[in-house]
């Protein structure tokens, strides 16, 4: 017998050996076994997908007191530590071996020594506890999109929420065996405190074996930093979409319900706390996925899935009037996991809700009243801005039908948008694939915001609003991305849209519904349906189409004047923009693809030919429609 195979099964009762044996896979067995004798856990649980499994992982949340009931039923609240509010850059880093490099623009650590430093953390940590070993799948089930996924862990948090958030794969593994090529995680909450959160946040680490394809979380809680499958698991699925010739993105998808009631596939990217899940929700139209989506070239299209099966999504500012489709599941019975709101008489409250909120109750600092301050002195809000809720897509009305089919979708245009309060109009489209990957994708610029610890509000360019999880060089993915298009047949059209604008006064000159105007307005150019205005920066919407729409979708009326103010191209701010993207990579994309160069040289150059003959600020009447 392999000596896995001996560990585990002198460590596991025989039932739960028995689950493992039968998936009938080496790395797998060997991945369980060196957990348990690094962790020393008490006893090892191996979850199927049968209801009663995963019904055993929300209530083990419960009883361990990870989780609390709410009022509500089938509603829990989980509380992160302080200082575990979201996700942290600075203790994730990539394992690099010697022979190895990776972007400079990446956190990273020389593997052996990063081994060697978050497994003398992890040894013995599950010490009086269960490790939970859990299957699931990335993508829909028996597709060429899925992936399998395998995570020990001693939180049912991150096991419940796993629930909530991805496919079941324990069949899946049993259907590939030996065949299955999975990416691991090992999770511990490390020491907790009498309220069960992490106690250690000092000794919080995130490190990313890609050699091994292997990911190991401690002293974390955070969802972000220990659920394997989010952006743990993007990472990994970078290379292996690299190698493959495939995309993975940080992008939602969403179907745009046309006036027959077809249905148009939209992506987007937008950064953490940028806009995925409020674009993806619009009321009227489907959701198909919030944060990670595949791409693949089928027969010359572009077919597209969500990698995961739930949202882990921003409460902040949802409320009944702008998202009735969330406010709805997160109102009534059903499954929801709320973090790190305010609890008050068993019912949550957050920033933004719309509502009367308590003066006192319970939130992410402990027992909370209004007025409490924190360590360095700031003032405790009632709930941390990252505050999320976690639901199956399933739960929700607008929930797209094709969420499950292995095919995917095939997509129609892409989009990119972050917080530019300066430069880009809220609206544009690319001149092509290649205009659109660069000047939008490969030069958005954004400012950071409360889903990744540190300060908020910083500037920086975020390369298609993924970069943090590039695991491979940032040039290579960029030409990943401009090949993709080229082997398409039927590409999607790529546009550019800045929700985040503001004006001289540094208020912002959109309302926060304006987007699903903007989605509409693409929709009609998919279907040739509308005209537009040629920038140097991309084709505008013409105002009588926007207006049109505003009235139609939003029963609003849109003036002459709004619409200079939004569009009209800042020709100073528009240039210093491609200067800054332009240095970023010289300084740090050594292998940046000339033509990302070319198409910044001759964005500046049209720039510069409008400067000459319109001045600085360029409003879209003086410019042709085409
Ligand atoms: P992750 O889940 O972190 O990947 O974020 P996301 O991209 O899904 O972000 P989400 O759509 O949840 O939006 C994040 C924040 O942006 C929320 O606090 C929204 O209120 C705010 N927001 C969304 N759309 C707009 C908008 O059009 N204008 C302004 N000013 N704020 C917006
Ligand atoms: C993000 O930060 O982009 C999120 C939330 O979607 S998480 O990655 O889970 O922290
Ligand atoms: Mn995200």
């Amino acid at each position: 017998m392999a000596a896995s195979r001996e560990l585990l099964k002198k460590r596991m009762n025989s039932e739960h050996y028995q689950r493992l044996i039968n998936l009938d896979n080496s790395r797998l067995e060997a991945f369980v076994a060196d957990a348990i004798e690094l962790c020393e856990p008490d006893s090892v649980w191996v979850s199927t997908d049968s209801a009663e499994d995963v019904e055993y992982s929300r209530k083990m949340a419960v009883k361990t007191s990870e989780e609390k009931a709410l009022k509500i039923s089938g509603h829990t609240i989980h509380f992160d530590g302080m200082e575990d509010q979201g996700r942290d850059r600075e203790s994730t880093k990539y394992l690099v071996p010697k022979t190895d490099s990776l972007s400079k623009t990446l956190n990273q650590m020389e593997r052996e020594q990063g081994l060697v430093e978050v497994r003398g953390l992890m040894k013995g940590i599950m010490k009086g506890r269960i490790m939970v070993v859990r299957f699931l799948s990335l993508g829909p089930n028996n597709s060429d999109f899925s992936i399998p996924c395998a995570e020990c862990t001693d939180s049912f948090y991150v096991s419940h929420s796993l629930n909530l958030l991805y496919r079941p794969g324990y069949e899946e593994f049993k259907r590939l065996g030996q065949k299955a090529e999975f990416f691991a995680t090992l999770h511990s909450n490390g020491k907790v405190d009498q309220r069960m959160v992490s106690a250690e946040p000092a000794k919080k680490r995130i490190y990313i074996d890609y050699t091994t394809e292997t990911v190991y979380a401690v002293n974390t809680q955070y969802a972000g930093n220990t659920v394997g499958l989010k952006k743990l698991a993007l990472r990994l699925t970078i290379r292996k979409a690299d190698r493959e010739g495939w995309l993975a993105e940080h992008m939602f998808l969403l179907g745009i319900v046309g006036k027959k009631g077809q249905k148009t596939y939209f992506a987007g990217a937008f950064p953490s706390a940028c806009g995925k899940t409020s674009t993806a929700m619009l009321p009227g139209e489907k959701i198909l996925g919030d944060d990670i989506a595949y791409f693949r070239e089928v027969k010359g299209r572009c077919m597209a899935a969500n990698a995961e099966a739930g949202i882990f999504g921003i409460i902040q500012n949802v409320n009944a009037k702008g998202d009735p489709a969330i406010w709805d599941v997160l109102n009534k019975p059903g499954e929801v996991i709320f973090s790190n709101v305010l609890i008050k008489d068993g019912s949550p409250h957050w920033l933004g809700m719309g509502v009367e909120t308590p003066e006192d109750g319970e939130n992410f600092s402990g027992k909370w009243h209004k007025g409490n301050k924190d360590a360095k002195g700031n003032e405790i809000p009632l709930a941390h801005k990252n505050a999320r809720y976690a639901v199956a897509l399933k739960a929700l009305t607008n929930c797209d039908s094709e969420l499950d089919n292995p095919s995917g979708v095939e997509l129609a245009g892409i989009m990119y948008g972050g917080r530019d309060a300066k430069a880009y109009v809220p609206c544009q489209q690319s001149f092509s694939w290649e205009h659109g990957i660069i000047a939008y994708g490969a030069s958005l610029e954004t400012e950071t915001t409360f889903a990744t610890i540190g300060k908020e509000g910083v500037p920086e360019i975020n390369i298609m609003s993924i970069q943090d999880f590039v695991a491979i060089s940032l040039g290579k993915y960029i030409r990943n991305n401009l090949a993709f298009g080229k082997k398409l047949k039927k590409q999607p059209l790529v546009f550019g849209v800045n929700y985040f604008l503001r004006d001289k006064d540094g208020k912002f000159v959109n309302g926060v519904q304006d987007k699903h105007i903007w989605v509409k307005w693409m929709e009609l150019r998919v279907h040739g349906e509308a005209d537009a205005i040629q920038t140097p920066t991309g084709s505008i919407p013409c105002f009588a189409d926007i207006a049109r729409l505003f009235k139609d979708v939003l029963g609003k009326e849109y003036t002459q004047d709004n619409y200079t103010k939004q569009f009209t191209i800042r020709v100073a701010e528009n240039l210093a923009k491609m200067e800054r993207v332009e240095q970023f990579y010289r300084q740090n994309v050594a292998d940046a693809p000339e033509e990302l160069y070319s198409i910044i040289a001759e964005q500046k150059k049209r720039l510069l030919d409008a400067q000459k003959q319109y001045g600085n600020y360029i409003e879209p009447s003086k410019l042709a429609k085409k």
